[in-house]
Order: C-alpha cells, then structure tokens, then sequence
C-alpha cells in the first residue's frame, strides 16, 4: 500500500528530514497531470485549492500524451495525480510499474465497474467516471450535402463522407485508442481493421485531442466527428446543430481513471487529491463544467445531459486484454503501418 510508496512525507517527517523537503512541497503543492477537458481540469483545481489550500500546478494533455510522459519521467517523476483520461492507458502505466498503490477510504462508495478498474490493476488504478463513444453529426451540414443521416458504424463508409469524418490519432488520443480497440472487439480483428481502412478514405483529419472532432463537427468543419458521446452532449449543451448518435451495432466504452504516480513527490497531498477526488461533491463539477460523464461515486449525481449507458448496446469491453501494454503496442504499430500511412 501507501508503505511502498517512495519517501512518503509522513516517513521523511517521522525521521526528522523535514529539513530535507523541497520548499514547494513544504508550502503544500500538487502536480497534476489532467486529462479531460479543461474546463473541467480548472473547475477541479480551483475546488480542491479551495478547499484544503493546497497550491496545484496543472497540466492539461491527452491520455496517450501523459502515458508517454509518465514512461519518459519515471526515472525523476514530476508529476504527483494523474487524474481523468481514458482508463487503459493507465492500466498500461500500473502494468509498468510507473503508478503507485493506494487505497482510498472512498473506495466502498464507488459503482463496481470503478472497483473493477482497481482491483484489475493491484489498487494502482481506480474508476472516476464513465462514458460511451459513438460519433455525432452536423445536421445543417448534413442537409446542405443531401446525406442520410448515419446511424451505424457501417453508415460511416458511405462514399459520399468522403474527407467529411473526423476522430483522433490513437497514438496520442484515449478516446481513439478505445475506437481501435472497440472495433477488433466489435468485429474480430481482420474486419476491424477492414473497416478502419475503409473509414481512412472519409477521414479528413486525425487530431491529437479525442474531443476535437466534436468541436470540428460543431463548428461544421467536418460534417461526422467521432467522440465519446459526452463531448457531443456538450456541443448540444452549447447549441450547436449536433445529433448525437449511438451505432446501432454495438459500441466501446472508457472507465476514465485517476492514479497516484509512482515516487510522487508531493504524496501526502496527492492522497488527499485522490480521497477528494472520489468524493460526491467533487465528482459533480463534471457537469458544472459542461462535461458530461456518468460519475463512479454512487451518491454523485448523474447528470440528467448524460448519454443513458444502460439504453446503449455496449460491448463487453475486455479492459484487462486492451489495457495492456503489449496489446497498446501492438495494435497501434499495426494501426500506423497499415492504416495511417495508407494514401487517400
Ligand atoms: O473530453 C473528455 C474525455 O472524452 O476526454 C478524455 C480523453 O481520454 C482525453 O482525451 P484524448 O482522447 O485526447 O486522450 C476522456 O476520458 C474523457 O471522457
């Protein structure tokens, strides 16, 4: 638990080396790495700096970004929390041996599906949130091209969507990465990856965010984005001409996650983040902040603009098998040779 945790302050304190704590740390600090809109990563920090006074430096990337970094800081780790993003990247990270184990006394109120996350990666990684992808459209775009309107993932290869698609990159994006995986569960891995080369030619842009698209379909930069479906209900929430739609064959899901990174320098506060963190009150200012993910906290509210996951034909995602690293790996080397570097 906490005890295998690098230099816990409380140890360092306990053996009179307090004199031996980094000033910013002594003031009470936090580094934290978030991964969800930033909107939301603002409306956090400045609670959680309300309420307990502790100073939080925050850094606002996308999952597969911080996973990189985490791997490429662990030597001399600089940040404390990684808080929000898609569950399997830090699922990956806690295989590694990059995150730390803690149990939260939070962790008996929280949906099973969160416990799940915690248990699978040996408590290093536990359920914030979660949400369902599916894709939304612009309807006045759609009208204007004279386009049916797409209900299916199937729907997305029509000839006539050509360079009108939009979705991330997975090397950088959770949200794409889940897309990869969700497709060679949904369809095996031969027609999984069928389908991605068939939707490459409608492709117009892949992004580095997961929740650009939304935005770019918002704004009618591309008629189709493919997001979680909570980040299309915030363009709705805004009202932009955006339906959002779940694909009538089945579709993936994220368990956004939260994790204490392994020799945290600020530990003691990073615990506190976590405890907080899980909390009903700080699990509300999702929607507070226009996001839209169903909360892990059983007490929290739902937000009634959250997609219905239990209204939704979702697939039994396999979290262990694509939240591993050799998995991670393998498909996204499989994604840019045979995918990303197709011509148009
Ligand atoms: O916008 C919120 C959200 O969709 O973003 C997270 C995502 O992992 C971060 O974006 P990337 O796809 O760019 O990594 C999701 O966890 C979250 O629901």
């Amino acid at each position: 638990m906490v005890g295998s945790l690098r230099w816990p302050a409380a140890l360092l304190l306990g053996l009179g080396m307090a004199a031996a704590v980094p000033a910013a740390q002594a003031q009470g600090s936090l580094v934290l790495y978030c991964a969800v809109q930033e909107e939301w990563c603002r409306a956090m920090v400045a609670a959680f700096e309300r309420d307990t006074g502790i100073k939080v430096s925050m850094t606002r990337k996308s999952s597969g970004e911080f996973y990189a970094q985490v791997k490429a800081e662990a030597a001399n780790p600089r940040g404390d929390v990684w808080w929000g993003g898609t569950g399997d990247p830090q699922l990956q990270a806690a295989e590694e041996g990059l995150l730390a184990e803690y149990k939260s006394p939070r962790l008996a109120e929280l949906s099973d599906w969160a416990v799940r996350q915690w248990e699978q990666s040996r408590g290093r990684t536990v359920g914030v949130y979660s949400g369902a992808l599916g894709f939304g459209f612009n309807t006045k775009e759609l009208a204007a091209k004279r386009l049916n309107e797409p209900k299916c993932w199937a729907d997305l290869l029509d000839p006539k969507l050509k360079d009108e698609v939009q979705v991330a990159d997975p090397n950088s994006s959770g949200t794409a990465y889940t897309l990869l995986a969700t497709m060679v569960q949904l369809m095996g891995e031969d027609k999984g990856f069928e389908y991605l080369k068939a939707l490459h030619k409608n492709v117009n842009q892949y992004t580095k965010s997961g929740a650009a698209p939304a935005k770019a379909a918002a704004l009618g930069e591309t008629t189709v984005g493919i997001t979680f479906m909570h980040d299309l209900v915030t363009m709705v929430v805004d009202g932009a001409p955006i339906k959002v739609v779940a694909p009538c064959e089945g579709t993936g899901y994220e368990i956004g996650s939260m994790s204490i990174i392994k020799g945290a320098r600020n530990l003691e506060n990073a615990m506190k983040w976590y405890d907080w963190a899980l909390s009903p009150e700080a699990q509300a200012i999702g929607a507070q902040a226009r996001s839209y993910q169903v909360p892990s906290n059983k007490s929290a509210p739902v937000p009634p603009q959250s997609p219905k996951l239990q209204d939704i034909k979702l697939i039994n995602y396999d979290f262990a098998k694509y939240g591993s690293s050799e998995e991670r790996r393998r498909l996204l080397s499989k994604w840019d040779r045979e995918i990303k570097s197709l011509p148009k």
